[in-house]
């Protein structure tokens, strides 16, 4: 996260880190009992579920919480690697999560009720806070959770700015704020909404890609996960799950 804040996941009780041999890769977040959803591109690597491992209920993505190991990784069948097009998967927990104040699921944004210019946008994670984490000697992602928060961007204005890089396509949604986006090891965690009615959060995007980190040219991208409720409902439905 570039240009946020420190938080804790009492905060973001649905953060997950997802880790492979141990170490943070990327963010996901919790919708149900034993489902977290994550992007597609952090299971590019030629491991099986064994190797990947998920954190959850710790503001810390190195100790505390629960360590879970995975059942199933459901990579998205349309996920396109070049064009970052459906870049979600969708991971099965071995065992259910007992929810607690620091350990929650996110209801998912729907497609009656998008995002407006008024829904406060928070995306969360352990990943860089500046582009450049990974060239200086720093180590790059942040012990503690972090956020910021950002903007929707709309649809035609992030087509534009990606026109002579990549096609915008419906599944995904743009956000920026000046100086704060995500970036590098936040790819998978939540893009989470408040209706201007407060109300409960809702999951509206997972970090999935981006020119740069805080590039004023260049918003971030996330999954549009209202796009995805069919799609995420049919994996539930084909295990004879009911708990979403
Ligand atoms: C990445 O490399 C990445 N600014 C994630 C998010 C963004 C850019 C890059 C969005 O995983």
């Amino acid at each position: 996260i570039v240009g946020g804040e420190e938080t804790t996941i009492q905060e973001f009780p649905y953060q997950v880190s997802v880790q492979l041999h141990g170490r943070h890769i990327c963010g996901g977040a919790i919708i149900g009992t034993d489902t977290v959803l994550t992007a597609a591109h952090c299971f590019e690597d030629p491991w099986s579920s064994a190797d990947y491992t998920v954190r959850a209920g710790s503001s810390e993505h190195a100790s505390g919480g629960h360590v879970l190991s995975l059942q199933r990784v459901i990579t998205h069948g349309d996920y396109n690697p070049q064009s970052h097009d459906n870049d979600l998967a969708l991971l099965i927990l071995n065992a259910r999560l007992n929810f607690t104040e620091h350990l929650q699921p996110v209801p998912l944004a729907t497609l009656a009720e998008p995002p407006t210019a008024d829904t406060r946008l928070l995306v969360s994670g352990w990943g860089f806070q500046a582009e450049e984490s990974a060239d200086s000697a720093e180590v790059g992602v942040s012990a503690q959770l972090r956020f910021a928060d950002v903007d929707l961007v709309g649809s035609n204005q992030c087509r534009r700015a990606y026109s002579q890089v990549l096609p915008i396509t419906r599944r995904m949604i743009c956000a920026a704020s000046p100086g704060r986006d995500s970036c590098q090891g936040d790819s998978g965690g939540p893009l989470v909404g408040y209706l201007p009615e407060e109300g409960p959060a809702r999951l509206y995007g997972i970090v999935s890609w981006g020119l740069g980190c805080a590039n004023p040219n260049f918003p971030g991208v996330y999954t549009n996960v209202a796009a995805f409720r069919n799609w995420i409902e049919e994996q539930v439905v084909a295990r004879g799950w009911n708990g979403l």
